[in-house]
């Protein structure tokens, strides 16, 4: 117990000081994803509100938030009517469970409107609370959807360096990240991985995006021959990857995948957990890039983040084959939780009505890659990249070669916190700083945006004395 803890009313709006909440943080709290050491040294940030596109600060101060929190908050902040909806369903049907045959109405709802806005025929949903879960469940069924068609050596994962799946066992087993697979002895058995189509960071010098696109889908080939077809049970990838630093695959590379994966009769399962939704200016990056999946994975965006709900679609096809195995010995409690339900409900429906995708396809989506790719023009700034309202600026030591900083990652933290002291929150992968704002976001926030951007990345660039 922290003796100097100060009284706290329970009810997560206690009026503290910014220190007395940091101290309550530093002696009680585990962050994801964050050294201890730095939360003792450099104290957390304390998120007390937010509206729009903008957070507050414990000490008063408004954040453009240059992320929707971590992707996801695709509305926007302090939308009423998504509050009302949880209302509304916590009074009617707290809770009710998905097992024993039985479901909550705005459960049935979701499933079927989810099954009329996915491309192709994936018709059918089980849900989850969050990616990592979904995927977790998509690793799960792919297996018995290869066993119940009697080809049970079809087992193993193909997944890329840089995706990012999730946390649990297998999402991270599925993630190409070394420091996640050095946390509890990943990968699992089962689980291998490929280049991504990262052209800026990969290429070689002289080679052209399309044919970098073409070797990085011709690894995957590689690979399936290498651990034999009968052997592989899906490749799984975001339509670009996010968290690893906003990839963004030239248009040859999922054609190429597709037809890969169709030769060899593996499972093609599409990552949309950031992408789906409307990020890249269409409901599903599938529909993007063309691509056919089999299984697609979907979270954050689904619900705007108001509420804790994922979820894993399928084919006709896939529901057909897994429904032939009788019982589904899988699930989680909180599968198609009621209240989430209905406010990613509520989040569709306000979406529709607002023409949100045509709005991120049509105007703020190629406002905002034009605005950002102004700042090319800066001599840390190696490359922009970006579909709709997903972005990354990738910062070089020299931008005539392509040659990255050693170590990597130093100078996009301190570009990141220089961001944020330039009031936006942007989130440095490595040197990348990555963007992917509210859908809602204006074209004078996004001047603002790229303006705070730039402000951040000139006080990097004189703290590296090049400027
Ligand atoms: N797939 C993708 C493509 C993701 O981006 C997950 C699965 C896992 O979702 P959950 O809900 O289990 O977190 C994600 C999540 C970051 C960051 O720092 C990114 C994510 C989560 C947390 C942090 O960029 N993406």
């Amino acid at each position: 117990m922290n003796s100097s803890s100060p009284t706290i009313s329970g009810t997560g709006n206690t009026p503290l000081s910014t220190e007395e909440w940091q101290e309550l943080d530093r002696n009680h709290h585990v962050h994801p994803f964050v050294d201890p050491q730095q939360v003792k040294e450099k104290g957390t940030r304390v998120i007390v509100g937010a509206e729009g596109r903008y957070l507050m600060d414990s000490d008063g101060r408004e954040i453009l938030d240059a992320m929707a929190g971590l992707w996801c908050v695709n509305l926007g902040y302090g939308r009423e009517e998504l509050a009302r909806a949880a209302y509304d369903q916590m009074t009617r049907l707290p809770y009710y469970n998905t097992f024993f045959r039985s479901a909550p109405v705005p459960t049935i709802e979701l499933a079927s409107v989810l099954a009329n806005l996915a491309p192709g025929s994936l018709g059918h949903a089980f849900f989850s609370s969050s990616g990592s879960e979904a995927n977790d469940t998509m690793v799960r069924l792919v297996r018995r959807y290869w066993d119940i068609k009697e080809r049970p050596t079809k087992k193993t994962f193909i997944s890329r360096t840089y995706a990012y799946h999730g946390s649990t066992m297998a999402a991270a087993s599925l993630g190409g990240f070394e420091g996640m697979h050095a946390v509890g002895d990943l990968p699992l058995p089962g689980f291998v991985h490929v280049m991504p189509p990262y052209w800026y960071a990969m290429g070689e010098q002289g080679e052209s995006p399309e044919d970098m696109g073409l070797r990085a889908a011709r690894a995957v080939e590689d690979k399936i021959l290498e651990i034999g077809p009968d052997n592989v049970a899906a490749f799984v990838g975001e339509p670009i990857q996010g968290a690893g630093g906003v990839i963004v695959p030239p248009d040859n590379y999922w054609p190429e995948i597709q037809r890969t994966c169709r030769k060899y009769d593996v499972l093609l399962v599409c990552d949309e957990v950031i992408t789906g939704f409307g990020r890249t200016g269409e409901w599903f990056g599938a529909e993007k890039f063309n691509i056919e999946a089999d299984f697609m994975t979907i979270a954050k965006g689904l619900s705007s983040a108001y509420a804790p709900i994922s979820g894993i679609l399928m084919t006709d096809e896939v529901y057909g084959v897994l429904s032939e195995g009788g019982v589904i010995p899988h699930g989680y409690t909180y599968s198609g939780h009621p209240v989430s339900a209905a406010v990613a409900l509520e989040n569709l429906r306000i979406m529709k009505e607002e023409g949100l995708i045509e709005r991120v396809r049509e105007d703020t989506g190629p406002y905002f890659q034009k605005r950002l790719r102004d700042l090319e023009d800066h001599p840390l700034v190696g490359e922009v990249r970006g579909v709709g309202l997903i972005a990354a600026i990738e910062l070089v030591k020299d931008k005539e070669t392509r040659e990255l900083f050693d170590p990597m990652g130093t100078v996009g933290s301190l570009c990141h916190e220089n961001m944020y002291d330039e009031g936006v929150i942007f989130r440095a992968m490595r040197d990348v700083l990555c963007t992917s704002p509210p859908l809602s976001i204006t074209r004078g926030e996004i001047d603002e945006l790229v303006d705070r951007a730039r402000a951040g990345i000139d006080r990097t660039a004189s703290e590296l004395e090049m400027m």
